[in-house]
């Protein structure tokens, strides 16, 4: 009969990568430990005290790490505060830089107004007189503004305007957009532990790891929001990353025409005898002129649009459940 000797150590569950694990081959790190100390990262009692890693004095720097749970990446050293992160060689022993980030302030923005320039653009309305009532009969045509003369040997007795134009377009403009950048009033570093590192033992079902060192917290992630594990009870969620379309929307200026028609025995003259100021409107005079004046207006009008916020920030986020 053949025993099979096993001195494994109690670190099964324990996935260093929270990946595959390429378990087995155990050279372990003993960079840093002198021959003849204990190495915290062997599940052995190198010093013969009696106390193997974790459970040795001499592996103050080391901490039992609870299991990783399904689903979660670490375990993982992370930095959350209003200060630049330190290196991550500063975390006590999570030497690998996973990512940086921290919360995300995205300050609301305005956008400048848009103006209209009305200059170049006529509108040069038309009135066309009738020889009799209700714009019917002979028609004399008439396009311009100021003072118009409309001449006949007939008796005229309505007139109808017409709106025509704009010639031309009204020019869009509008100031500086100003749109603050989002920024990190918390910053985040994550550092994990060097890729190779074996956990050591001493530990009871968890696994020996590297303490991180203070400011830093001992944590694990995922790239969804999840509930948090029992034993890494505390959650963050930080921006890893983000892209931002934000802008404003174009300024546009459609531009239209107003007129007025107003009609008089001559120009100068008190009496109105009739006034349109709709499309197409047709008056009748209040008496019958052969020599009739119409003082005519065209007025641009420029409707300014757009000029609203467009776009957003898209962030990357990482869920970090910590153990404080
Ligand atoms: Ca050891
Ligand atoms: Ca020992
Ligand atoms: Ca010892």
């Amino acid at each position: 009969m053949l025993a099979l000797a096993c001195s494994v150590n109690t670190t099964t569950s324990f996935d260093p990568e929270g990946g595959a694990g390429s378990g087995g081959a155990a050279a372990g790190g003993t960079g840093g430990f002198p021959p003849g100390s204990e190495n915290c990262e062997n599940g052995t009692d190198d010093d013969s005290d009696g106390q193997v890693d974790c459970a040795d004095d001499d592996c103050a720097t080391y901490a039992c790490s609870p299991t990783i749970p399904a689903g979660w990446e670490g375990p993982v050293a992370f930095y959350l505060g209003p200060e630049a992160p330190p290196e991550c060689d500063q975390s006590g022993g999570f030497t690998q830089k996973r990512s940086d980030g921290g919360t995300l302030d995205v300050s609301p923005y305005t956008c400048p107004a848009c103006a209209c320039d009305p200059a170049g653009v006529v509108c040069t309305p038309t009135v066309i007189s009738y020889a009799d009532e209700n714009c019917s009969g002979a028609q004399l045509p008439k396009t311009g503004v100021g003072c118009v003369g409309f001449d006949s040997p007939d008796d005229q007795n309505s007139i109808r305007l017409q709106f025509n134009g704009p010639a031309g377009a009204c020019s869009p403009s509008s100031g500086p957009t100003l749109i603050p950048p989002p920024s990190y009033p918390q910053q985040a570093r994550i550092c994990g532990l060097p890729t190779g590192l074996v956990p050591g033992g001493g530990c009871s079902g968890e696994a020996c790891i590297p303490r991180p060192a203070t400011p830093f917290s001992l944590c694990v992630h995922r790239p969804d929001a999840a509930p948090c594990p029992t034993a890494f009870p505390v959650v963050h969620t930080i921006v890893t990353g983000f892209q931002d379309t934000r802008g404003c929307s174009a300024c546009n200026c459609p531009t239209n025409c107003t007129a007025t028609a107003v009609a008089y025995d001559f120009c100068g003259d008190p009496e109105v005898l009739a006034s349109a100021n709709q499309p197409n409107q047709c008056v009748n005079l209040s008496s019958s002129q052969q020599n009739l004046d119409v003082v005519m207006t065209g007025t641009v009008v420029c409707s300014p649009s757009g000029g609203q916020p467009a776009g957003t920030v898209t962030t990357t986020e990482v869920t970090l459940c910590c153990v404080t």
